[in-house]
């Protein structure tokens, strides 16, 4: 099996969806131990990075994501919410930065932000910026030009999620197509904003096309900045809701598997541990950090379902010996 070269820090490795399979082949300990070892030579071993979201503009959505509680088709109680004010918005920022965090996520239930929806969002920009947090936005899909708006405003990052393996896309979301998903994260890149893209795991997906999705963030040119791995957060009311829970739902060995091929595929990146901390226990957490996350959403809520409270995370990173970045 190949290396990963320092010389090609930033560069793609091209990764085929045979050779990460073949990282998921490896015996447990030997997978992990090799995780490891290329995490600490691109990484302090004991930093975490830590990212408070933030839903300004909650439900009401036009697209079927099978997983996701913000679509408006789905029968899930979420309401659909009018846009936050910008006042509210930098209130929560900065309660994130005394908390702690570095960077603040602004999360949109849009397909795509029109333009009378981006200009708040650049003023939230505006400000949670020079609070002194890096910001990120997710608000679906961009069109030409609306890329160039949010870094003049001081975006530093954009989130965008391949979300599966292109062939097991088309039994997940109906709506727009895995190439729409590639269109955005091409004018994110275009505009110089570092890209942040991952996936979820846990949604029916074979071993296989965990190895795609891994593989297809990977062959980014480059690989993203920061690669969130999602564990489905089952809600009511979402098609995806038990379908893949109780004997039918992975193993966690299998979720540490994909952190640790995450790490090994895309090593200069940060590799998030994102949704589904809530429903995962400490030990399975503190393996996926050996395995290479380095980076966490922190804070109560993610956009509208639970996160670990605050205090809890303090605790853990107290007593694995982790400091935050
Ligand atoms: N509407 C925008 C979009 O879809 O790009 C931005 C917000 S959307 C909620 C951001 C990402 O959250 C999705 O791409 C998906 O990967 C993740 N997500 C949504 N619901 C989830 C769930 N129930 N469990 C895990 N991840 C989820
Ligand atoms: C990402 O990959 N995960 C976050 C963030 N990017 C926007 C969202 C997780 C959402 C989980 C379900 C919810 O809270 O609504
Ligand atoms: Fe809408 Fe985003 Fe949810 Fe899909 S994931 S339904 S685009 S909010």
């Amino acid at each position: 099996m190949r290396a990963v070269h320092l010389s090609r820090r930033w560069q793609t490795q091209n990764w085929s969806v045979a050779e990460v399979e073949a990282l998921f082949a490896l015996p447990f300990n030997d997978l992990m131990f090799r995780a490891q070892s290329v995490h600490r030579e691109y990484h302090d071993a004991n930093k975490i990075q830590l990212s408070t979201l933030l839903s300004i503009k909650t439900g009401g959505c036009s697209e079927d994501c099978g997983y996701c509680p913000q679509a408006a088709r789905y029968q899930t109680g979420v309401e659909n919410e009018a846009i936050l004010d910008v006042a509210t918005v930098v209130s929560t920022a900065k309660l994130a930065k005394q908390n702690g965090a570095s960077r603040f996520c602004m999360g949109a239930a849009w397909r795509g932000p029109k333009q009378r929806d981006l200009d708040p969002v650049l003023e939230m920009v505006r400000e949670v910026k020079a609070l002194g947090l890096e910001t990120c936005c997710t608000l679906g899909m961009l069109k030409d030009g609306q890329a160039e708006q949010l870094k003049a405003a001081g975006l530093d990052y954009y989130n965008h999620n391949l979300d599966t393996a292109p062939e097991k896309y088309g039994d997940i979301v109906t709506t727009r197509e895995y190439q729409d998903r590639l269109d955005t994260l091409d004018r994110v890149r275009g505009a110089g904003i570092n890209v942040c893209c991952g996936g979820i795991v846990g949604m029916g997906e074979s071993r296989t096309e965990r190895a795609g999705l891994i593989a297809q963030l990977a062959s980014l040119d480059p690989p993203p900045e920061s690669v969130p791995i999602n564990y489905l957060v089952q809600v009511e009311g979402t098609p995806l809701h038990d379908q893949w829970a109780g004997e039918r739902a992975i193993d966690w060995t299998e979720f540490v598997r994909t952190i640790a091929a995450a790490r090994i595929t895309m090593p200069n990146s940060f590799v998030r541990l994102s949704a589904g901390r809530q429903e995962m226990n400490e030990a399975t957490q503190a393996l996926c950090f050996l395995a290479g996350a380095n980076s966490i959403f922190y804070g109560e809520k993610l956009l509208t379902t639970g996160n670990p409270d605050a205090e809890r995370d303090r605790a853990l990173f107290s007593r694995l010996d982790i400091t935050p970045l």
